[in-house]
């Protein structure tokens, strides 16, 4: 007895080889730790990032389990743009690195993210996949580690803050590859930089 009262309604019906219970929902697989660069210098770039981080919180499968202070850096590429804001958040997700760029991606839509035919013009949000555990890929649809971590201020200043001692796959440890860059300065005055 018993076996009979896991079957789905309506399964006597199906034949003696359908399967007698509901599929077992799909389980997010083990976690991997993930880095997550926010940068914004247009529409009020304090609060893109603000609300792109909590944003980042709500992600299916994953934890947010911290993020760097705000800090403000000058812009790579084009001249006669605004500063970034940038920040870092680490994530612990059991998505798939595609997916997760997918849903970074949705998140850069939402806030209004419109790409324009400059590369490194200005944006209203940027999330890019930094580091993803020990995975790497060099496919330009979805490189990992992020290409030039290694001289970017404004990713490991606000990196150094959460992971000082990650080792970036191919690369080293951040609080080594930090040394001999220019400070960047918080996004916000006072210290305060939330
Ligand atoms: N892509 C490949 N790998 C990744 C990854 N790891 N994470 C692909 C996210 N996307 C990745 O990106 C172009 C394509 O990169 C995507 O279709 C994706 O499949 P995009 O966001 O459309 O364009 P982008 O960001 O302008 O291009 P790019 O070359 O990735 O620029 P970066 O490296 O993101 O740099 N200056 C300051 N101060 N602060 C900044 O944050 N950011 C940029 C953009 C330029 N200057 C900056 C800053
Ligand atoms: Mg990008």
């Amino acid at each position: 007895p018993g076996e009979r009262a896991d079957a789905p309604a309506g399964a006597e019906l199906a034949g003696p080889r359908a399967p007698r219970r509901a599929p077992m929902p799909s389980r997010p697989r083990e976690p991997v730790r993930a880095y997550v660069g926010l940068g914004s210098n247009l529409d009020d770039p304090v609060a893109q990032v603000r609300s792109a981080l909590d944003e980042l919180g709500e992600l299916p499968h994953t934890l947010r389990v911290a993020q760097s202070s705000l800090y403000r850096s000058p812009p790579m590429g084009p001249a006669g743009q605004p500063d970034y804001v940038n920040a870092v958040a680490v994530l612990d997700t059991g998505l798939e690195p595609r997916a997760l760029l997918r849903e970074l991606q949705a998140i850069e839509a939402r806030h209004g993210r419109v790409r324009g035919a400059e590369r490194w013009g200005p944006r209203t949000l940027d999330l890019d996949l930094l580091v993803y555990g020990d995975w790497r890929s060099s496919d330009p649809g979805l490189t990992v580690p992020h290409p030039g971590i290694g001289e970017r201020p404004f990713v490991l200043w606000p990196l150094l803050e959460v992971a000082p001692g990650l080792r970036v796959p191919g690369l080293g440890v951040v609080r080594a590859l930090v040394r001999g860059l220019d400070p960047l300065q918080p996004a916000l005055p006072g210290g305060s930089q939330r």
